[in-house]
């Protein structure tokens, strides 16, 4: 820790997190200023390597539009009113209000929404644990966890890639060259040295251009395209016998069930060639080890997302490519540290109150309910549970809903952390409605900026970065962490999320649960089984932790599922109701599903990342705008020339619930039937309007939120292969 007076230059080993990738940085500190930031070859991970977003850290830690301090809204909501007040008065009230919620409503009317990873969100479970409401909503079940839920039921945990030892990678719906920089240079290397890469991808990316073989596929028809894998492996008897018969049930019935998935078949519903389809396969079941690498782009397909994932993770199975050095792994939890679930109090929110997690009755895989069936497997084989803030979650579509409507229960209270609704949630109109609703009571923002989220919000409070906090890097399905220091200590009043749910807690009669005063006194409780007892000597001396890990766990051990073998087909999706195996289905809209909208909206949307932007974040920033300064959708240039749309011009981009604008590029990688927009656009810079350019180039007023949309395993609902039209914006 640094004193006041302390002037001698330190070096402190901190983590980027402008994405979760969390590259180690070494950051020069004089007192509490930094002269300087660079990247930390020392990192285990990262290695010194830095993507552009980091080069601004400077601009983003001293943006003159930054929150620093507390502020409480004066005029009607999204006025734009604003009063400086204290710390102490926010939490005060913001306490205050939610226990008289709690009396008049119960605990569940209060609501919480969380985005990507991004900061220490065990704390958030903890208190809403400890408080009693079950309604967390999160992204994460649009972003990998519906994926290891899933597994969980077929084979007892989440995999992860050992991409270093394949001998082919799958990049399937998937960017790595933009959405996991430091990741792709590994990748790279690999093909330097003979790996060989399958993209599957609706569009040329710049993956796909340095892959052997790139599969275009029509967008939301991924799982047919598996569905066809696994015909063709299980047909050629490609697939790994000895693995198959000691290993594994209901082989015989997934061979039933997947004759009607043939290649031909998938030719006709991916629009990839059937040729290409078989000898895809058969690569992937026989140059091993393969490693299928997570893409968010299939959970982003509502009602076809969930069937993907499931044939996904049978693929990894059947080849004999799960759990093998090159394949995917199961590395299982963190036993020798406390993990995320170790934290979060999961046992002080009583079945009745899990019970009313809203959209859970309906959902039931990504809800407290599939946790337990989960749990009770994980613990008996692992010992531990995973994480309820990464897996089990309320339906933020369903939550919305009930703001609005008071049904089946009211919600009065959303505490927004880490997330910007308006931007990053489906149907921004309907998350607009239930934002400025008379009935939400309290809306609580904590952010960096005033972002339109944060507009409408009662209170806005101010976060410290990553450059003011530790950064403690791991996640549900690994069984390692990487420590890193906080840099320097917040400014002005900035104040970590973790700050906030104990500052809340202390408040709510949660006194004896929240013991520690800063999160280096919580990661050292964490770490404290490794045998450190200071968490910055961990840093120094360590860094990473990594609990032994075996390949072929399964050899001795069976699989952490009922039957001990990696259920092909399902008996814990079965026991929720669920199809035990997976069936293709359309997207929700498709050209094919819904062929009279596709009349009027002719063309299939897509969205994927860009760089340098993360979500909806950093459009502030100068050196990072200046990269890509206005919002773009790409169209294939003989679909622009019908519509007499050229390079360079504004077009309108509609759907069935809205309109918005973005400007014209031209690729030809992309099919001639569909369109791809970047996200996350809106205009900090637009102090002419409240809600800085929300309306304008949003691409989730095109999106869609409605339940019957949404996956009905994990309700995962759609961003992507929805039907629009384009014209010409004059
Ligand atoms: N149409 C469409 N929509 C999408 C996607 C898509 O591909 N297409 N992608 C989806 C995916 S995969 C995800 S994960 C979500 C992401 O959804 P979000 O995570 O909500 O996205 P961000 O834009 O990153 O918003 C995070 C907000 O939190 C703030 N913030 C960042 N770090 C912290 C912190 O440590 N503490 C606090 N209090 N605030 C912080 C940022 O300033 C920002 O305003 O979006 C989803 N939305
Ligand atoms: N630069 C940048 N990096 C990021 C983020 C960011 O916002 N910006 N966000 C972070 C987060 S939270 C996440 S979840 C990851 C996601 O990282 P990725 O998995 O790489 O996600 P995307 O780039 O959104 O989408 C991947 C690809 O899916 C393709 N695609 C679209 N529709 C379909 C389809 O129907 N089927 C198939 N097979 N492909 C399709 C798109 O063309 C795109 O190239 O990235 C993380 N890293
Ligand atoms: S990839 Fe870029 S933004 Fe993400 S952690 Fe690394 S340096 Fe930061
Ligand atoms: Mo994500």
């Amino acid at each position: 820790m640094q004193t006041a007076g302390d002037t001698a230059a330190r070096v402190r080993k901190g983590a980027c997190w402008f994405c979760y990738q969390n590259c180690g940085v070494e950051v020069t500190v004089r007192g509490n200023d930094i002269e300087r930031m660079e990247g930390d070859a020392s990192h285990p991970a990262s290695r010194g390597h830095l993507c552009p977003r980091n080069y601004a850290w400077n601009e983003f830690h001293t943006h003159p539009d930054r929150l620093n301090y507390p502020q409480k809204r004066e005029g009607r909501r999204g006025e734009g009113g604003w009063k400086r007040i204290s710390w102490a008065q926010a939490m005060d009230e913001i306490a205050q209000k939610l226990k008289e919620l709690k009396d008049r409503h119960g605990p569940e009317s209060v609501a919480t929404s969380g985005g990507t990873n991004r900061t220490d969100d065990w704390a958030r479970r903890r208190f809403f644990n400890l408080f009693g409401s079950p309604n967390t909503m999160r992204t994460h079940v649009i972003c990998g966890l519906n994926g290891f839920m899933i597994e969980c039921c077929v084979f007892g945990w989440g995999t992860s890639p050992d991409l270093f030892n394949s001998k082919l990678i799958v990049s399937w719906g998937h960017n790595v060259g933009i959405s996991y920089m430091p990741m792709a240079d590994k990748v790279w290397d690999a093909r330097e040295k003979g790996v060989k890469l399958i993209t599957i991808d609706p569009r040329f990316t710049e993956t796909a251009s340095k892959s052997d073989h790139w599969l275009q596929i029509r967008p939301g028809t991924d799982a047919a395209l598996a569905l066809a894998w696994i015909n063709v492996i299980i047909n050629e008897e490609l697939y790994d016998r000895e693995f198959v018969e000691k290993y594994t049930v209901g082989f015989d019935k997934l061979k039933d069930h997947v004759r009607q998935y043939t290649p031909k078949w998938a030719a006709d519903v991916t629009a990839i060639p059937e040729e290409k389809i078989e000898e895809s396969a058969r690569l992937y079941a026989t140059l091993k080890p393969a490693c299928i690498l997570w893409g968010v782009a299939p959970d982003h397909l509502g009602r076809a997302s969930s069937a993907f994932v499931h044939a996904r993770a049978i693929l990894r199975a059947i080849t004999g490519n799960l759990d093998v050095e090159g394949g995917n792994t199961l590395l299982g939890p963190g036993k020798s540290f406390l993990t995320d679930a170790d934290l979060e109090l999961n046992d002080r929110l009583s079945p009745a109150q899990r019970r009313k997690q809203l959209g859970s009755e309906r959902f039931k895989l990504n809800s407290w309910a599939g946790w337990e069936l989960v749990s009770e497997q994980t613990l008996r084989y692992w010992g531990k549970t995973p994480s309820s803030e990464w897996t089990a979650f309320a339906h933020p579509p369903t939550v919305l809903n009930a703001i609005k409507t008071g049904q089946p229960y009211p919600v009065k209270a959303l505490l927004v952390l880490a997330n910007n609704p308006l931007l990053c949630f489906p149907n921004t109109r309907n998350t607009y409605e239930a934002l400025t609703s008379e009935n939400l009571e309290l809306l609580v923002v904590m952010d960096y900026w005033l972002t339109p989220t944060a507009m409408l919000a009662d209170y806005a409070l101010p976060a410290a970065s990553w450059i003011e906090r530790p950064v403690f890097t791991s996640n549900v399905a690994t069984n390692w962490f990487i420590a890193n220091e906080r840099p320097v200590q917040p400014s002005y009043e900035r104040r970590t999320d973790f700050d906030f749910w104990r500052e809340l807690g202390l408040r709510l009669d949660q006194q004896e649960f929240w013991p520690w005063k800063s999160l280096e006194e919580a990661n050292t409780e964490r770490i404290k089984g490794l045998g450190f007892d200071s968490y910055e000597g961990f840093v120094h001396e360590r860094r990473i932790h990594i609990d032994p890990q075996e390949y072929r766990r399964y050899e001795k051990h069976g699989f952490g599922t009922p039957s001990g073998r990696v259920e092909l087909y399902s008996t814990m999706l079965e026991s929720l109701g669920y199809p035990p195996m997976p069936s293709y289905e359309e997207p929700p809209e498709s050209p094919r599903r819904s062929p009279t909208t596709a009349k009027q909206y002719p063309l299939i949307l897509i969205n994927g990342n860009f760089m340098p932007f993360h979500h909806s974040e950093l459009r502030q920033i100068r050196l990072l705008r200046d990269l890509a300064p206005e919002p773009i959708v790409e169209i294939n240039p003989d679909t622009a020339g019908r519509l007499g749309i050229r390079e360079g011009d504004w077009a309108n981009i509609e759907s069935r619930r809205g309109k918005i604008r973005m400007k014209v590029q031209f690729n030809v990688g992309l099919d001639q039937r569909v369109v791809f927009a970047q996200k996350g656009w809106w205009f900090p810079e637009r102090t002419d309007d409240n809600m800085r350019g929300l309306w304008d180039s949003n691409v989730n007023v095109l999106t869609d939120s409605d339940p019957e949309k949404c996956d009905p395993v994990t309700g995962a609902w759609p961003y992507r292969a929805l039907l629009c039209k384009v014209s010409k914006a004059t």
